[in-house]
């Protein structure tokens, strides 16, 4: 593996460490240099006043020319939009509810030009962020999603829902034969002007619209350009809503649904205009 002049090496994927160089002034300048592209990690969420501050503090800083990190918080009742106000992130405040809808309408407020997606709850590897947008940039990829199951630490997932997984992945390769090890995946990292193209807009408003995007990604992007790659997965952190049976079943109807063009769109593309934003000042927390 070598280092690029261009774009500074983290060495956090495949336990690449470099920190045996550090005394290289060459390395040190690289080191300093910062990734030239805009970013915004977007986190969804709903009632994660417990695990909000930790997954927001695990983020890499100072690796790119901008980084916004905001929620979009589904109406939660807890503490979740004050301590991201306190944190200092964005908070744009959807209403409508569902995990799908929420990234609906985060891809489309997010400032950035590459999009980061993860759970507010601890589970994600904040750490390999900046490889990951390393990754994208050096090989020239459209999308990579995070695979959770192959690194999956001790305690992280029951062993109901790693079937439920293995289940649910199971039937997306035999419905679309894409490849993907881990459909159910909440981590992705791509490019926000994907979307550009219609036909890449996921149109499910719950929890299938994490295997709707790889299927999408695949398909409308090619598996050159949509990769995935392997990361850890931690315990949670704070109480699951998912309801294991009913979203189960809702991803596994989904799948077959969408195979066969049965599916349909709820709700519109993007944000609605009186959505309540920080970056307007007209949070309910803020007024
Ligand atoms: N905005 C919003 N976020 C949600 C909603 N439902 C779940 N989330 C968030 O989406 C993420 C994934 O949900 P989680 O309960 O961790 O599901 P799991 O990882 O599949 O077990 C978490 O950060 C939740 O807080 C919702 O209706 N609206
Ligand atoms: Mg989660």
């Amino acid at each position: 593996m070598h280092v690029q002049r261009d774009l500074p090496n983290y060495g956090l994927l495949n336990n690449r460490l470099i920190g045996g160089f550090k005394t290289n002034p060459l390395v040190d300048r690289i080191m300093a240099d910062k990734l030239p592209v805009s970013v915004t990690v977007i986190l969804p969420t709903r009632n994660e006043e417990e695990a909000l501050g930790p997954t927001v503090d695990s983020i890499p800083r100072d690796w790119c020319d901008e980084l916004e990190i905001m929620i979009v918080d589904g109406s939660s009742t807890d503490r979740t939009r004050e301590i991201a106000l306190e944190k200092g992130i964005r908070v744009h405040l959807e209403p409508r509810k569902g995990y799908g809808r929420a990234y609906r309408t985060g891809f489309d407020v997010a400032k950035g030009d590459i999009i980061i997606t993860m759970d507010a709850d601890c589970t994600y590897p904040a750490e390999v962020v900046p490889d990951l947008v390393r990754k994208l940039l050096d090989e020239n990829l459209d999308f990579i999603t995070c695979d959770r199951l192959t690194k999956a630490e001790e305690g992280s997932m029951s062993g109901l829902h790693g079937f439920g997984n293995w289940m649910l992945s199971f039937n997306a390769r035999m419905a679309f034969g894409y490849g993907i090890k881990d459909s159910q995946s909440g981590m992705w990292v791509f490019h926000k002007k994907i979307f550009e193209n219609p036909k890449m807009r996921p149109t499910n408003d719950g929890m299938p619209l994490s295997e709707e995007i790889k299927i999408l990604a695949r398909k409308v992007l090619g598996k050159k350009k949509a990769i995935e790659v392997s990361v850890p997965y931690r315990p949670r952190v704070g109480d699951a809503e998912i309801h294991t049976w009913g979203d189960g079943w809702k991803n596994l109807r989904f799948i077959w649904a969408k195979r066969f063009g049965l599916h349909r769109t709820r709700s519109e593309w993007g944000a609605l205009e009186d959505n309540p934003d920080s970056l307007n000042g007209d949070l309910p927390e803020q007024k």
